[in-house]
């Protein structure tokens, strides 16, 4: 039995036992001084806005036993995984594989490369690596989500117009139905973040759904 969710362009028809939440990027690299965010100039405080919202919906996704997955955007060591054309755009000053304060920038097992403390993975919450800014290109989470069943997806993370948008179009484009949180999702950009909010519901929700965390508590019983 579905749950309806208010959200913008209309109702979404939560199928809880099939839906799943997506926790995009949460990392140091993009949320602290020092990380990659911070490499490319921008002013990382602009992201933290989303963590309290996700974490209330965490909470809500764990108490009912939902599926929660975790990305987070990183290389090999050897960088063998990263694409020319990523490793030369952005600031010339600190690239990726380069060394930083929170050791090599968007690389993973350093520290910068690990998800926020408030939004840590618990024991049997899938973590995806994933060398792109989709969270379905070169990653088992297309499989993952099939063997669980799982139809609909809630998006949350950072940065709304890149790696959440990215997924958000892809799992569109492979049958998903896509709710993504306004208020638990982040943008360096606040235009950017209000732009990617508005083109994916236009047109009749043309990537899907747009809500607030609050709603989605409450859908959830919290
Ligand atoms: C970026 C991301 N912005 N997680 N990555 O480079 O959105």
């Amino acid at each position: 039995m579905s749950k309806e969710i208010a959200a913008r362009p209309h109702g979404f028809p939560l199928d809880e036992g099939h839906a799943a939440l997506v926790i995009i990027d949460m990392q140091r690299d993009f949320l602290e001084p020092g990380g990659f965010g911070a490499a490319l100039g921008n002013d990382v405080s602009h992201l933290r806005a989303a963590i309290a919202p996700i974490a209330a919906v965490l909470g809500a996704a764990r108490a009912r036993h939902m599926l929660v997955v975790h990305t987070r955007e990183g290389h090999r060591p050897d960088l063998s995984d990263l694409h020319r054309t990523k490793y030369e755009r952005g600031g010339a000053g600190a690239r990726i594989g380069d060394r930083g304060p929170m050791g090599r920038i968007l690389v993973r097992g350093e520290a910068g490369h690990g998800i926020i403390p408030e939004l840590a993975p618990v024991m049997g919450e899938p973590v995806i690596d994933k060398p792109g800014k989709g969270a379905f290109y070169a990653t088992d989470l297309e499989t993952i989500l099939h063997k669980r069943g799982i139809t609909q997806l809630i998006l949350a993370g950072v940065t709304t117009e890149v790696c959440v948008h990215t997924t958000m179009r892809e799992a569109n484009d492979r049958g998903f139905e896509c709710l993504l949180l306004e208020d638990g999702t982040a943008s360096y950009f606040p235009a950017f973040h209000k732009a990617a909010l508005d083109m994916a519901c236009a047109q009749g929700g043309i990537f899907g759904w747009v809500a607030p965390s609050a709603a989605v508590v409450e859908a959830l019983g919290g």
